[in-house]
C-alpha cells in the first residue's frame, strides 16, 4: 500500500495525482520591465510537474502590487500569454498549476512603484523590513493609506488577474492572504488602524479579504480558488492583538465560497512551528469546511503522518522543491535530497534554478 501522501486527491475542481504540493517560491527571474515569464520559467515549472499541484511564485495583480525586483505579473494579456507556455508544459506532464495572486501593499519601495509613488496600505505605517530593489536590499518605503474610494478598483484588479489566470490556462488561483502583504495587512490589527468600514472590528478588517475572494470566485468558481493564510507569522512585520479571534471569524466566513482549499503556514514563515499559548492551527482548521493544505518545515515523515492521521489533506513543500525537481519521486523512494544553494534563491538565471539534478532513472 502506498502512503496516502502519494495517492490522488481532488480539491474543489482540481484533480491531483498526489498530495504533495509545490509551495509558492519567489525566485526573481521575470522580466523587470514587463513582468513576463520566459522559457526559463517554462523549464523550471515543467521539471517540477511531478507535484500533485504547483502553486506558482507570488505574482502581482497590478503594477502597484509589486514589491520586489523581477517578480512576474498576471494583469496584462501579454503576461497571461507568457504564462500559457508554463501551464501547457505542466499539463503536458500531467501536473496541475495555480497562480498565486499577490499584492504586496506596504512591502515595497518607491523605486518599484509606478511613477515612483508611495506604496499603498491600509494605514500609513511603515513595515520596518527590507525588500530587494535594483540597488540590492533596501528598507521598504513608508506607505500611504488607501482611500475608501480606491478599494473597488483594487478589488477589480484581483478580478482582472483571475480573468488573466483563466486565459493563461491555470487550473485556478491561490489568493495570497499571508506573510504581511496587503490582505494580511488589512486583517491584522498591527498594520490596520483604519476608522472606516475596512478597519477596527474583526468584521471590518476581514472585509477586503472576503470581497477579494468573492470577486475571484465570481470569475472562476470557488472550486478553482485556494487561499493562503499565516495567522501567527510575524513575517514582514505582521502582528495582530488576537489572531485566534481574527482568523476564526475570517475562516468561518470563507466557508460560504466553497473554496478548493485553505493553505496555512503553521507558525513563523520559513521558521519555527512553535506557537504561543492559546494559539492553535488545529482549532482554526476545524472551522474550515474544505480541503486543508499544511505548510512550514515539513519533512517526509511529518507529511506522511499528517495526511495519514487526517491532520492535513495536502502538504506543501517549499525549499525542498528548489533543489529537488523530482521531489515526489524522492519522497516516495525515501531517496536523499539535494541541498539548495541560497545565493541563487533570489535572482539570476538558470544556475540554481533549472540545473538541479533529478535522480538517475533506474
Ligand atoms: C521571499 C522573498 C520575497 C517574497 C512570501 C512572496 O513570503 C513571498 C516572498 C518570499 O510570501
Amino acid at each position: 500500500m502506498p502512503h496516502k501522501l502519494f495517492t490522488p486527491f481532488t480539491a474543489g475542481d482540481i484533480v491531483m495525482k498526489n498530495r504533495v504540493v509545490m509551495a509558492p517560491l519567489t525566485r526573481n527571474r521575470a522580466d523587470d520591465d514587463d513582468g513576463e515569464v520566459s522559457d526559463l520559467h517554462v523549464e523550471y515549472y515543467r521539471q517540477r510537474a511531478g507535484a500533485g499541484l504547483i502553486v506558482t511564485e507570488a505574482t502581482q495583480i497590478s503594477p502597484e502590487g509589486k514589491g520586489y525586483i523581477q517578480t512576474p505579473g498576471i494583469q496584462t494579456e501579454a503576461q497571461a500569454d507568457a504564462w500559457r507556455k508554463v501551464t501547457d508544459a505542466v499539463h503536458a506532464e500531467g501536473g496541475r498549476i495555480v497562480v498565486q495572486l499577490w499584492h504586496v501593499g506596504r512591502i515595497s519601495h518607491v523605486s518599484l512603484q509606478p511613477d515612483g509613488q508611495e506604496p499603498v496600505a491600509p494605514s500609513a505605517i511603515p513595515a520596518g523590513v527590507k525588500t530587494f530593489t535594483a540597488k540590492g536590499f533596501e528598507e521598504t518605503s513608508t506607505p500611504r493609506a488607501l482611500k475608501l474610494d480606491e478599494i473597488p478598483r483594487l478589488i477589480e484588479d484581483y478580478r482582472q488577474a483571475a480573468r488573466m489566470a483563466d486565459r493563461a490556462g491555470f487550473d485556478g488561483v491561490e489568493v495570497h492572504g499571508a506573510n504581511g502583504y496587503l490582505l494580511d495587512q488589512f486583517l491584522k490589527s498591527g498594520s490596520n488602524h483604519r476608522e472606516d468600514a475596512y478597519g477596527g472590528s474583526v468584521e471590518n478588517r476581514a472585509r477586503l479579504l472576503l470581497e477579494v475572494v468573492q470577486a475571484v470566485t465570481e470569475e472562476l468558481g470557488g472550486g478553482r480558488v485556494g487561499l493562503r493564510l499565516s495567522p501567527f507569522s510575524p513575517a514582514n512585520g505582521a502582528s495582530d492583538d488576537n489572531p485566534m479571534e481574527t482568523f476564526s471569524y475570517a475562516i468561518r466566513e470563507l466557508n460560504r465560497f466553497g473554496l478548493a482549499y485553505l493553505h496555512m503556514i503553521e507558525g513563523a514563515t520559513g521558521g519555527s512551528r512553535e506557537l504561543d499559548e492559546g494559539h492553535s492551527i488545529a482549532a482554526l482548521r476545524k472551522l474550515f469546511d474544505g480541503a486543508y493544505m499544511a505548510n512550514n518545515g515539513y519533512d517526509r515523515d511529518m507529511a506522511i503522518e499528517a495526511v495519514e492521521s487526517g491532520a492535513a489533506d495536502l502538504v506543501a513543500f517549499g525549499r525542498p522543491f528548489i533543489a529537488n525537481p523530482d521531489l515526489v519521486t524522492r519522497l516516495e523512494r525515501d531517496a536523499p535530497l539535494n541541498e539548495g544553494e541560497r545565493e541563487t534563491y533570489y535572482g539570476g538565471g538558470a544556475r540554481g534554478y533549472t540545473d538541479y539534478p533529478a535522480l538517475k532513472s533506474a
